[in-house]
């Protein structure tokens, strides 16, 4: 609904912005005839002035489109929904409330569906580029490579994996790209996240005569507060549609996914890092148990999250403290995984996990939630409930907003504790399937292991699991 409805959405539109995420937004506008009147509309803020909307809209995404006439509508929502794909961003589409209804030749048949041809580089330029690469890649002793959160949307995943292969070099992701790429294979380091790295990890890229870097996104949380030892001189950074290696040359027109396709045919082998890593790397000690009767502590639980996962799992990682502790879950081959590290709203998982569900049926997502952000989307349960899904919630009760309380400190944060359970019990109201845990204790994971109760029970979990405060 027009204004109360668009406004309500911005700033999950603003995060699919920052994500890369192709989504269509649309709104229901103002009948045709309301526009040039001076009328003032109800959900407007009381000005006969119907753009506000649009105006807020024009700062996150990447193309807004405003249909008052039938004429051109056909072309307009062609347009829009082109756009959206092509720079995988998200486009705002405002539909006047009064012409969906009405006959128009344009859209009498049904639609063809339509295909975009995908960018091609510049030959000369993605030659150029490789050539360069090769040069710098192949004098140096011990290489690396570093996957970022853009490889997504360059498609560029697979070709990534080709080129560790080709070369034999170690490769880590950074935080933000965490499962865009395998972490099974042998050659994968960990999360490379400066001083909090995986262990062994930086390590081995800051020790890197050359890394190269797929996608980066170098923000204040991805760097650490700008406290990489890295250099550019020893780097090369692969943008989406762009190559710089070291401090020059730069390659523009070159797509990241045919450019490391054919560095992959051209570079030398060399496993000096990974050998390195090797020979550094000590295997984690005693696997974790808690004694039954012991406060649940959150390393205990994420080992039993991380028991629970295969290949058709995915999991939501909730901005708080659930990010790093799911960062250092081992996803299995296939695993999915979803964080909101560049916009970082919380409350966006409970939504996301709604999203998620509905468009991969074929996964069982798992999704790691700490009571403040649940607090701000709770409502979402509901339509998971209507929807049948079977998704986990994992909602981590430390008593308000436990990660500001490491960068500033205040009552405010503080927040109301819930009855979590009976919450979501009121919201099922003995509709369909639903079970609900309150855990403070090992004992739970001890007598029933999650993953036997997962078999027999296909349907919305919310474990509510305490953990004391700090
Ligand atoms: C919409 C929004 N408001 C405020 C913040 C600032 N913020 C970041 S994390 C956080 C607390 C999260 O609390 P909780 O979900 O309980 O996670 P915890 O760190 O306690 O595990 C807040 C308020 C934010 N990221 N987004
Ligand atoms: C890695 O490259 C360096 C420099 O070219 C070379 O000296 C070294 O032998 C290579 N190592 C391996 C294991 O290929
Ligand atoms: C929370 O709700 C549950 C389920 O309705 C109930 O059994 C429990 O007593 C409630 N907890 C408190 C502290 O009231
Ligand atoms: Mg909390």
């Amino acid at each position: 609904t027009f204004t109360v409805g668009g406004l309500s959405v911005l700033n999950a539109i603003a995060g699919a912005y920052s994500e890369n995420l192709p989504v269509i937004c649309i709104a229901g506008g103002p009948n045709s005839n309301d526009y040039g009147t001076n009328r003032i509309l109800h959900h407007t803020i009381g000005i006969p002035d119907f753009s506000q909307e649009l105006r807020c809209f024009q700062t996150v995404t990447c193309h807004q489109a405003v249909v008052t006439n039938l004429d051109d509508a056909h072309e307009q929502i062609d347009t829009a929904i082109a756009t959206a794909l092509r720079e995988s961003k998200p486009v705002y589409l405002s539909i006047s409330c009064n012409l969906p209804g009405l006959p128009h030749p344009t859209f009498t048949r049904d639609p063809v569906p339509f295909f975009l041809a995908p960018r091609m580089s510049n030959k000369m330029g993605l030659e150029a580029a490789v050539e360069a690469t090769v040069e710098f890649l192949n004098k140096a002793v011990k290489p690396v490579l570093v996957a970022g959160p853009k490889l997504r949307v360059a498609k560029a995943g697979k070709a990534f994996v080709d080129l560790v292969d080709a070369s034999g070099y170690a490769y880590a992701i950074m935080p933000s790209a965490k499962g865009f790429v395998p972490e099974t294979h042998p050659h994968f380091l960990g999360t490379y996240w400066g001083a909090v790295s995986t262990a062994f990890c930086a390590e081995i890229v800051e020790s890197a005569d050359a890394y190269l870097f797929a996608g980066p996104i170098f923000n204040d949380y991805s760097s650490v507060g700008y406290s990489f030892l890295l250099k550019k001189d020893k780097a090369i950074i692969v943008q989406p549609e762009r190559v710089i290696v070291g401090n020059g040359p730069a390659f523009g027109c070159v797509m990241m996914k045919e450019y490391l396709s054919a560095l992959a045919k051209r570079v030398q082998k060399n496993n000096t890092a990974y050998e390195n890593y090797k020979r550094i790397f000590v295997p984690e000690g005693h696997p974790l148990k808690g004694e039954a009767n012991e406060p649940l502590r959150v390393n205990v639980l994420f080992k039993h999250i991380q028991d629970m996962l295969t290949g058709d799992s995915a999991v939501l990682a909730e901005t708080g403290d659930s990010w790093f502790n799911c960062q250092k879950l081992k996803l299995p081959e296939g695993c999915g995984y979803e964080f909101q590290m560049q916009y970082g709203s919380i409350g966006w998982s409970v939504g996301a996990l709604l999203g998620y569900a509905q468009g991969a049926s074929d996964k069982r997502v798992i999704a790691c939630i700490g009571d403040g952000s649940f607090q701000v989307t709770a409502q979402d349960v509901s339509t998971m409930l209507r929807c049948e899904q079977n998704s986990i919630i994992f909602l981590i009760n430390n008593g308000g907003y436990t990660i500001e309380v490491e960068i500033h400190d205040g009552p405010y944060n503080v927040i109301k504790n819930w009855n979590y359970t009976a919450l979501v019990e009121a919201i099922h109201n003995g509709e369909g399937k639903c079970w609900t845990a309150k855990v403070s204790t090992h004992s739970f994971v001890h007598c029933t292991s999650i993953r036997e109760e997962r078999g027999e029970l296909a349907e919305l979990l919310l474990m509510h699991v305490f953990v004391l405060r700090r």
